[in-house]
């Protein structure tokens, strides 16, 4: 084993889902199934390795998922917490615990981390203007913020972020902004926050980063370089939430920590847990021992959108309270898609995995095979029904079913599944094959090692085409009546090829895995275990390993998607925008809107969204800067008549100074089209 050969332990941890919503292929491509191989392996090598995950269930994704469904949080989280573990536990994946974060154990710990570095000084207090509720009496987390994007002035921007051009936002950067609790434009009030001075830390960070170039992924390397290099700022510990743990100072009450301070302390307050089950001492797997050399062996397995907080945030967190080991890898996974889109929760776009179950029973291993085979380690990938179909039917079925089930079919029709030799020993003799076998193991353990376990799993598949290969060279079905002794040593290595594919499908394949230890009449090995066939050895009876998938079956699950995404379509169509608060004539008497007509429209530069308008009010020309590049060429609106707000404030947009607003209606669709007067009106008619 490489760099790993030198740990007396492993601590393997997966990314805590968040218990909102149940879990997808995506989920499993990103930061599970690849845990689950790279352990079975360690376990295999009899490594003393603990794997640990949980729920993740704080933060205003569940907060929101809550006021969605008219409930609780807590009935959220009770509700996918259990969906989720059960999702992990019928597709094999092996945590020693999959706890959760709501746990009095994990609030505990993550008040005690908080309050270490508290006491030490580490936080930055800070005093800033946040939106509050007036109505709902809180603070508002930047989810519950909706408003105009100043930058493509799509009206329905959050926040943190505008969805439609992808800008990170804060609150305070939106136009119109209002509350999605009252409806309301929220006020600003004063609050104090806990920053985690992460500018502080940079020195120690990018020193930190520069050792793991070259064993690092090179797309988690890269994304922390970045980072380092537009340069940390310190980033608030703490949040004014009722959804959380609480921050636990006198000063503070009413406030939350931070979801991504307390979630990756999740791993080790589910080891604290596991140790108190399983009577084991969960320091060993997270603080620095005595002697260096016995320091766990951390990795964190993930998606691609958390590296930000397993390499440099949650590593600072560790370091400032200074007793913990930090992580010796985040082999994070890019992106699956699926059918040519993005995998979407709110979209239903996706192959929920207990849906799968339903539809497809006892195909946990298909799907893990045709996943591990599609890995998105080093870029995104796509998951399509066909090629599904494809890997099922030409490899494992093809392949390894085929390979498993002619010897098991012959050993049967010769000898009744009897191992016999008249030597007394039965050994695999054929030195090439042994040799084969040997440098695969080989190549095996160094991908596994590399976490390139697409590579891995066609290196296990590589055995099973030596078996194929190798049967159909020595014909036994056909040299058994001309050289019996011959035929039966054939069939024999056979067995000992299968048991080498057996052991080494472990990681990938655990149910055919242990199907084919059964078929053989063995017990499972381990990498280092050594195979033996006594003589007289009984195998049981051949079964099938793998049934073809049928297309009726693929057209099945293709138009389950299309009836979604239909069915997603036609929801957004009758989505009722629920109206505004009412407002006084006075408020709308404000608002001088007048007819007018396009003289000149061009793009602006470095913009996908804007156009640069010059429009004839009936008062004046003026030049009005509009999010509607997506929808309208220039040239084509040359001449349209439009309504537009006269009296709003000018503001710089891109340079430009843009003097008002013209009207636009938007469908479920978020296509736009112009609100102009039915007849036609001169310029300057006033709108009322
Ligand atoms: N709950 C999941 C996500 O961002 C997030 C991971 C926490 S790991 C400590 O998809
Ligand atoms: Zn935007």
């Amino acid at each position: 084993m490489s760099q790993l050969n030198n740990f007396k332990r492993y601590t393997i941890t997966s990314a805590l889902p968040y218990a909102n919503g149940p879990l997808h292929i995506g989920h499993l491509a990103g930061a599970y199934l690849p845990a689950d191989i790279f352990v079975r392996y360690l376990r295999l090598k009899k490594k003393d390795v603990v794997y640990i995950c949980g729920s993740d269930e704080h933060g205003a994704a569940i907060t929101i998922k809550a006021k969605k469904e008219g409930t609780t949080p807590q009935a959220i989280i009770d509700k996918y917490h259990n969906q989720i573990k059960q999702s992990f536990e019928d597709f094999g994946i092996g945590f020693d615990i999959y706890h959760r974060t709501s746990s009095a154990i994990h609030h505990d710990l993550s008040q005690e981390f908080f309050l270490n570095l508290y006491e030490k000084d580490e936080f930055v207090e800070k005093l800033t203007e946040q939106y509050y509720d007036e109505d709902f009496d809180q603070f508002l987390a930047d989810r519950y913020i909706v408003g105009t994007c100043p930058n493509c002035h799509n009206e329905n921007a959050y926040g943190d972020q505008c969805e439609k051009c992808g800008t990170s936002l804060n609150p305070t950067d939106l136009i119109n902004p209002v509350s999605t609790l009252s409806g309301k434009p929220p006020v600003l009030r004063p609050t104090k926050h806990w920053y985690l001075p992460l500018d502080k830390y940079q020195p120690w960070l990018e020193q930190w980063i520069d050792e793991k170039e070259g064993e690092w992924k090179v797309n988690v390397f890269g994304q922390c370089k970045s980072w380092l290099k537009s340069g940390l700022q310190p980033r608030s510990m703490t949040r004014d939430l009722d959804w959380g743990i609480d921050v636990p100072l006198v000063e503070a009450k009413g406030k939350k920590l931070y979801v991504w301070m307390d979630a990756p302390i999740g791993y080790i307050s589910a080891t604290k847990q596991w140790a108190i089950d399983n009577g084991k001492d969960w320091q060993q797997y997270w603080k620095k021992q005595a002697n260096a050399d016995d320091d766990t062996c951390l990795i964190h397995f993930i998606g691609k959108d958390n590296i930000v907080f397993h390499c440099i945030i949650f590593p600072s967190i560790l370091h400032a309270h200074g007793e913990y080991v930090l992580p010796q890898n985040v082999p994070a996974n890019e992106f699956l898609n699926l059918e040519g889109d993005k995998l979407s929760t709110s979209r239903n776009h996706a192959v929920w995995l207990h849906e799968y179950l339903e539809e497809l029973p006892d195909k946990q291993d298909e799907l893990r095979y045709v996943l591990t085979s599609i890995l998105p380690e080093t870029s995104d990938s796509e998951f399509t029904w066909k090629d599904y179909q494809a890997r099922i039917n030409n490899e494992l079925v093809a392949i390894l079913g085929n390979f498993v089930n002619r010897v098991m079919i012959l050993m049967h029709k010769f000898y009744e599944g009897k191992v016999e030799s008249d030597t007394g020993t039965i050994e695999l003799v054929n030195t090439a094959i042994n040799q084969e076998i040997g440098n695969i193991y080989n190549a095996l353990e160094v991908n596994l090692e590399a976490y390139r376990f697409r590579q891995a799993l066609q290196n296990v598949m590589d055995i099973a085409r030596l078996g194929n290969r190798y049967l159909t060279e020595q014909e036994p079905w056909k040299t058994i009546k001309i050289d019996a002794p011959a035929a039966k040593e054939a069939l024999h290595n056979c067995l000992f090829i299968i048991g080498h594919l057996a052991t080494c499908l472990q990681p990938f394949l655990p149910r055919t895995a242990t199907k084919i230890f059964d078929m053989l009449n063995i017990g499972s090995l381990d990498f280092d275990g050594e195979l033996v066939f006594n003589n007289g050895h009984q195998l049981n009876a051949a079964a099938l390993l793998f049934e073809k998938v049928e297309d009726e079956t693929i057209d099945l699950q293709l138009q389950k998607l299309q009836n979604k995404k239909q069915a997603v379509e036609t929801e957004h169509q009758h989505e009722i925008i629920p109206a505004k608060e009412n407002i006084n004539y006075e408020t709308f008497a404000t608002m001088d809107i007048r007819t007018g007509t396009i003289l000149t429209a061009e793009k602006v530069a470095k913009t996908k969204k804007l156009l640069k308008l010059t429009i004839d009010t009936g008062i004046d020309q003026r030049t009005v800067v509009s999010g509607i590049a997506e929808f309208f060429e220039p040239e084509n609106i040359i001449g349209q008549k439009v309504s537009i707000l006269v009296n709003l404030e000018p503001r710089e947009i891109k340079g430009i100074l843009s003097q008002g607003m013209i009207l636009m209606a938007e469908n479920a669709e978020g296509k736009l089209t112009f609100v102009a007067p039915v007849e036609g009106f001169a310029n300057g008619s006033v709108v009322r």
